[in-house]
């Protein structure tokens, strides 16, 4: 067996490794659930031989348990989004054309008619971690383990596949830097189907035999009351939870020195997912005395850059790359910027992901020389590295997630009343970018609610525009392209 996460845990079988409000299981729990999920997926093949089983499961012991059988059966586990609607949900599955799909008893309502329409078997996660022992096959690790689906310049989610091996580049490279210990305990609060609650987050946990917490949804005050509680060692999140966190501390006067006190005690506080307002991690700061270390990633690489762990830690800065991670700045013509001149970040390493799932264009474009281009702009400056833009307009970052304006206009223009429409990204305090979108109208008698909530039935509720606007006609340059730097200025007037 070379999955190595599934493989370490037999080093630490009797450690607890994941508490989720319902249960707790240990790494002996975990290999027994992850068998008996492997054994009924097979049924009575031998090897999934790297077909795709798309999961829908809350956090918990049953999600780990369902990724690993998945991954023991011989397939690829392809993450679904608790918060996505049902379009989105078909989109992806149609995409990945899964062989079963998996939910757990929450969620299995939700893909029963997508189930039943393609038929296609719906496991619940409680009838596979029913104990059943079958042989399970040897898994060489350059074979593909998880396909986790991303936003990008087109209008269409693109599925990052990724090797077992990858996976574990991705993981280790993190635990090293970050000085991961068998007795850390994280408390857990990202969704699972984006890297940074998948392999930063739980996989770090796993991989060192320490405790995953699993918290139920994002609650700022239950945060900190786990704060307080002196248990939890480490912690991360994007910029927008600790501005959540920040204003729920400031509401609650009656327990800030405990809670206080209490976040004092952990011995790493992580951000990540977007840029770190310098103004928060000073707040955070002078609140918790935890000093943020702040680090970029992608999907498609995990974690690049990376403030240290013992040492300074530069606001507005990403660090230096991660251990096993090559990484440079470049220019139009891909030579290497001097420091001080930005320029488009590439990666190169053993975590960088495979391929995009059936667009071999895509994944072709998307690397030149074997580095891959990541499509953001980087600065080498004394010796740090720092984030300065994006290539592309048409990328947003909004709490933490990556969301195309491309996908957005695409489904709005399926609108009646919408004839047409641009999305961008506006700068935003609370969300770091929020989604906002111009539209021309084809008739009268709609309303931005109206439009927003119509959204709201189509996509994830994070790429639902926080603005709508109407107008007469969408700025355009000679070339009748929508220009959309100016448009932004139609939304700045809100804080
Ligand atoms: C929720 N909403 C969002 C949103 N999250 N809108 C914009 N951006 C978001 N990220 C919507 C809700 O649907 C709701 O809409 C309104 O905003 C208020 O919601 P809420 O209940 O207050 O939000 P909540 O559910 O608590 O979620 C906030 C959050 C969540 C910050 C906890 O967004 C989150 O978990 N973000 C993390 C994403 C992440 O893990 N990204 C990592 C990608 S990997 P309405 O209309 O109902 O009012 C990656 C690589 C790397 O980036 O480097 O790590
Ligand atoms: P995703 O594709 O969802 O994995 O998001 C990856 C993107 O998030 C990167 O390409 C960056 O644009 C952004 N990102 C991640 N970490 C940071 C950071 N610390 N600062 C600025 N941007 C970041």
């Amino acid at each position: 067996m070379s999955i190595e996460l599934v493989a370490r845990a037999q080093s630490n079988r009797e450690r607890l490794a994941i508490s989720d409000p319902e249960t707790a299981a240990t790494y002996a729990d975990l290999l027994a659930a992850s068998a008996h999920v492997a054994s009924r997926l097979l049924g009575d093949v031998r090897d999934l031989q790297s077909s795709r089983v798309a999961y829908l499961v809350g956090p918990g012991v049953d999600h780990v348990a369902v990724l690993w059988g998945i991954w023991r059966a011989g397939g690829v586990g392809v993450p679904l989004a608790l918060s996505h609607p049902a379009r989105e949900l078909v989109e992806l599955i149609d995409d990945a054309e899964p062989v079963c799909l998996v939910a757990d008893a929450a969620n299995a309502e939700r893909l029963a008619d997508i189930a039943a329409a393609r038929d296609l078997a719906l496991h619940t996660s409680a009838a596979l971690v029913r104990p059943m022992v079958a042989a399970l096959p040897p898994i060489e690790d350059d074979r593909p383990a998880l396909m986790v689906y991303t936003s990008g310049t087109t209008g269409h989610p693109k599925g990052v596949v990724t090797t077992h091996a990858q996976v574990a580049a991705q993981v280790a490279s993190v635990c090293g830097a970050w000085g991961w210990r068998l007795d850390d305990r994280i408390l857990h609060v990202l969704p699972l189907h984006h890297v940074h609650g998948l392999h930063v987050a739980l996989g770090s946990a796993l991989y060192s035999g320490a405790c995953c917490e699993f918290l139920g949804p994002f609650d700022p005050v239950a945060v900190w009351e786990r704060f307080a509680s002196g248990e939890i060692s480490v912690f991360m999140a994007v910029p927008t939870v600790y501005r959540r966190l920040v204003a729920a501390w400031e509401a609650a006067p009656d327990r800030q020195e405990q809670w206080s006190r209490g976040a004092r005690s952990l011995r790493l506080m992580v951000s990540g997912s977007a840029a770190l307002p310098v103004d928060l991690l000073e707040r955070w700061a002078s609140i918790t005395g935890q000093r943020l270390l702040e680090r970029y990633g992608m999907t498609e690489i995990g974690m690049a850059l990376s403030n240290p762990l013992d040492g300074e830690r530069r606001a507005g800065a990403v660090g230096q790359p991660l251990p096993g991670v090559e990484l440079c700045v470049v220019d139009a013509d891909g030579a290497e910027c001097d420091p001080g001149t930005a320029g488009q970040i590439v990666v190169r390493g053993p975590q960088v992901f495979a391929e995009y799932w059936r667009r071999n264009e895509e994944t072709a474009a998307a690397f030149r020389d074997g580095w891959f281009l990541t499509g953001d702009e980087g600065v080498l400056d004394d010796g740090y590295y720092r984030i300065v833009g994006r290539r592309s307009v048409d990328i947003i970052k909004t709490g933490g997630y990556k969301v195309s304006a491309l996908e957005i206009e695409e489904v709005l223009r399926g609108h009646p009343a919408v004839r047409e429409i641009a999305v961008v990204g506006v700068d935003d305090r609370d969300w770091g970018e929020r989604v906002c979108a111009a539209i021309e109208l084809a008739g009268e008698g709609t309303t931005a609610e109206e439009i927003r909530d119509w959204a709201r039935e189509q996509l994830a509720p994070y790429k639902v525009p926080k603005q709508v606007r109407f107008v007469d006609e969408l700025p355009r340059n000679a070339m009748g392209k929508v220009m959309k730097p100016t448009l932004r200025a139609l939304f700045e007037d809100r804080p």
